[in-house]
């Protein structure tokens, strides 16, 4: 594989620890401007990324020069959200100079991993749509296929989540307030983006304008081999500034042309899975997409010319219906700007374009009004409507619309804009088809496809869990590097004393190093052998982050009133952001932090039951926890997770999942065995039915007493004593409609934590269950992902 065809693009073989010190201090002297004895760790820190830099360009435009010389079809990602987290540690990783750097920083009389650790995490996206597209590009350049991802740069990524009295507090993040140093401007990429005005025949007068700007960060791949470029816009004013108005004194009129031009770029909604903000929200979706197709369309017709043969040269794939609108908008260009007849400009568009589609939520299918579409969007909407005409035509008997009275639904205008549609999951998929894409899928049987997530290996599993990674190297060679389903080669290992022992040292330590931050940074003392339960993701009610809280009630309710009793110890550990306007999924995160604090007080428990809910979670904060954890939480709602990726990251750094069988879960428990996961609670199909049963929340508590307790306890002030009454309407809403069945599923949950507790009690049983669980995951990489998109979707190839 790779390591065979090691080609003049492996830029870093030859660069030594003596190169890489003469290569930081340059860039500390020149492009910082500090000498060594006054430059801060931000200085050191830019300089090492400027340093890295320089090594990541070299291969970037080999990249670039072989893909035009291959004149290879281009794949392009579309997306609203990259959740690429820090860049320095990957890029060291993937060009394999982390030791060398920590050499030479060491020799410098630095300590390397504060110099690396601060870089502030790039948080330009929610959860796992963001961070899957991050993993994306990653396998993208990995496998050398020619790629760009495509997005917004935010100003303030997602917001800073702090507590105050157990309180989710929203901070702006500031990123971009330092230096970003893997970014190069690109003053001569600039498209002016209009908005508004009127609709013409085959025309569009917008009334405003604005200027998307490009801003590149090149994605290095394994071993440096390909890079691939991050193209994020910035809107900027067509007019910087309005002198006239400056000179009459208006300094604040001023201004605005470039404050309102600004603002488009400014925020990344915090939530991916309502619709708010509605007319800057449309507006960010229409700058991008028009911005990233408009330099596609360049690109294309500076290489290939006829626009004809669009589809054979460039793969335009939209994460999610965010980029929607790239549908019509490239009916636009093709039709209104090139004179292409409108069916074929439909045809065309359609063959270039895929959809991917992230969740089943209602919500989170985007639907806009008209009248707002049509005010900001007016040629597009009669496009839309031209489009809907057309399938209508093709499809007399069908009731599928696209524009319904007053709406424009950008589900059905994905699904009918594109050539494939694909899910995440297995189950996702089959669900999509049997539900939200029904009657769609029967009249196009051949369009949904299935795509299940991964993960890029480098970052999840060699960069952020290293001793578990040289183990692994040790016994079968660095090749599962770049061939993650290598690990199967394992399976013989863990039958072997040695290997078993040497993987749970690998825990213990990653445990014993977590610990040791979290008493440092939060003052909360952990015992690294405790079992480490852990729950990290966004709070949403379908997630049910109260289900777990519930469950741990209720143990330490049975922990007090059987103290002596052989109780498994262990640490519940939460991280995740509520939407800021979402109350009660902040209400729950209350809720964890005051049980946490009744419960981490109790003198009784204290030695076997922690709850532990670490603030402001983000991708480094991923990346401390996951290879440290022993159980992770997986249990959502049956039919609602679309897939999770987190899930896959725990089973490959070896936690044991206890789930339902939702998403990608249900794809894991086959792979790992299902002896190795934790099951529990109703399926999708069980789920629609339980709904349908009157009473179905009241009648799982009267069934079960230790569900009733503990509610119960919620209910009457026991972790609120200063105002009871604070989680009335949880209770009410867990004994009522309770539409994501967690009192149903409670009582089966607590068996299986208890099949969980007596499991972790034989440690040598559990490590070989972890084991296995890493050793068969090579399946959840995202270069299979990737793979999978290129034949399915794309029929993009690799140009290494
Ligand atoms: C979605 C889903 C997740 C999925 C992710 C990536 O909710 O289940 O793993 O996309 O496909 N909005 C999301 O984060």
């Amino acid at each position: 594989m790779y390591s065979s065809k090691v080609d003049a693009m492996t830029v870093s073989t030859t660069f030594t620890t003596q190169d890489m010190r003469a290569a930081i201090l340059h860039h500390l002297t020149y492009t910082m401007g500090k000498d060594a004895d006054h430059a801060t760790t931000y200085d050191w820190r830019m300089a090492l990324s400027f340093a890295v830099r320089d090594r990541i360009v070299d291969g970037w435009f080999a990249s670039t020069r072989k893909s035009y010389e291959a004149g290879a079809k281009r794949v392009y990602y579309l997306s609203m959200e990259f959740l690429i987290g820090r860049l320095l540690q990957d890029g060291l990783v993937n060009l394999r100079l982390l030791d060398d750097a920590c050499e030479a920083l060491t020799a410098l009389g630095l300590d390397p991993w504060q110099v690396i650790s601060n870089e502030p995490d790039a948080a330009l996206g929610n959860g796992g749509l963001g961070r899957l597209a991050a993993c994306f590009l990653e396998s993208l350049s990995s496998l050398g296929v020619p790629a760009h991802g495509y997005g917004i740069r935010y100003e303030h990524g997602l917001f800073r989540q702090s507590f105050v009295d157990g309180r989710q507090v929203e901070l702006p993040e500031t990123w971009l307030q330092q230096h970003h140093a893997w970014e190069f401007e690109r003053p001569e990429a600039r498209y002016r983006i209009g908005f508004g005005g009127d609709a013409r025949d085959a025309g569009w007068d917008p009334a405003e304008a604005v200027i998307a700007a490009a801003y590149d960060t090149p994605i290095v791949g394994w071993q440096g081999r390909w890079a691939n470029t991050l193209r994020l816009w910035a809107a900027k004013p067509v007019e910087a500034f309005d002198l006239d108005s400056f000179n009459r004194g208006d300094f604040v009129g001023a201004a605005t042309p470039e404050a309102m031009a600004r603002t488009i770029s400014r925020v990344l909604y915090p939530d991916d899975t309502t619709e708010i903000g509605k007319e800057l929200r449309l507006k960010q979706e229409y700058f991008f997409t028009a911005a990233s197709l408009a330099d596609i369309l360049r690109r294309f017709e500076m290489e290939h010319g006829d626009l004809r043969k669009l589809p054979e040269k460039v793969a335009i794939q939209l994460n999610d219906t965010h980029p929607a609108i790239a549908g019509p908008e490239l009916v636009r260009l093709l039709h209104d700007d090139n004179g292409i007849p409108f069916d074929e400009a439909m045809d065309l568009a359609r063959s270039t374009l895929g959809y991917t589609n992230h969740t089943l939520l209602p919500e989170a299918l985007e639907r806009w009004s008209d009248h707002l579409f049509g005010r900001l969007l007016p040629r597009h909407l009669e496009i839309i409507d031209r489009i809907d005409q057309a399938h209508r035509a093709t499809y007399p008997s069908s009731s599928v619309t696209i524009r319904e009275p007053g709406v424009v639904k950008m589900g059905e205008l994905s699904f009918v804009m594109a050539h494939r549609v694909n899910g995440v999951s297995a189950l996702h998929t089959e669900l999509m088809k049997s539900t939200v894409f029904k009657e769609l899928n029967a009249l196009h049987p051949d369009r949904i496809v299935n795509e299940t997530n991964g993960v890029t290996p480098r970052r999840w599993l060699l960069s952020s869990n290293p001793r578990l990674a040289s183990l692994i190297t040790e016994r079968i060679g660095e090749d599962w590097v770049g061939d993650l389903e290598q690990l199967s080669r394992l399976e013989e290992h863990v039958g072997d004393a040695g290997f078993l022992s040497a993987y749970a040292e690998a825990k213990r330590a990653n445990k014993a190093d977590l610990a040791a931050w979290i008493e440092a940074e939060h003052g909360i003392a952990l015992d690294p052998a405790m079992m480490f339960d852990v729950q990290i993701k966004r709070l949403h009610e379908y997630k049910r982050q109260h289900l777990n809280i519930l469950e741990a009630i209720a143990l330490w309710q049975a922990i007090r009133a059987a103290p002596d009793a052989d109780w498994t110890p262990r640490v519940k550990i939460f991280a995740g952001k509520a939407a800021p306007g979402y109350h009660f999924a902040k209400d729950i995160i209350r809720l964890i932090n005051d049980v946490a604090e009744v419960v981490n007080a109790d003198p009784v428990t204290r030695d076997k039951l922690k709850i532990v809910f670490l603030p402001n979670y983000n991708v480094t904060l991923a990346e401390r926890l996951i290879p440290a954890s022993d159980l992770s939480e997986q249990i959502s709602t049956a039919g609602k997770e679309a897939s999770g990726t987190g899930n896959m990251k725990f089973a490959l750094n070896g936690a044991l999942t206890i789930g339902t069988l939702d998403g990608a879960n249900v794809e894991i428990r086959e792979r790992v065995g299902e002896e190795n996961f934790f099951l529990f609670g109703m399926t999708a199909d069980e789920v629609v039915a339980r709904r349908k049963i009157k009473d179905h929340a009241a009648k799982a508590i009267a069934v079960d007493p230790r569900l009733a307790a503990a509610l119960a306890a919620v209910r009457d002030g026991t972790f609120c004593a200063e105002e009871p009454d604070r989680y009335a309407h949880i209770v009410q809403n867990l004994s009522g409609p309770d539409y994501f069945l967690v009192s149903s599923d409670f009582t089966d949950y607590w068996r299986a934590q208890r099949e969980v507790d007596a499991a972790y009690r034989d440690a040598d049983g559990w490590t070989r269950m972890a084991a296995r669980n890493t050793v068969r995951s090579g399946w959840f990489s995202s270069d299979r992902t990737i793979r999978g998109y290129m034949a399915d979707v794309w029929g993009a190839e690799p140009v290494i």
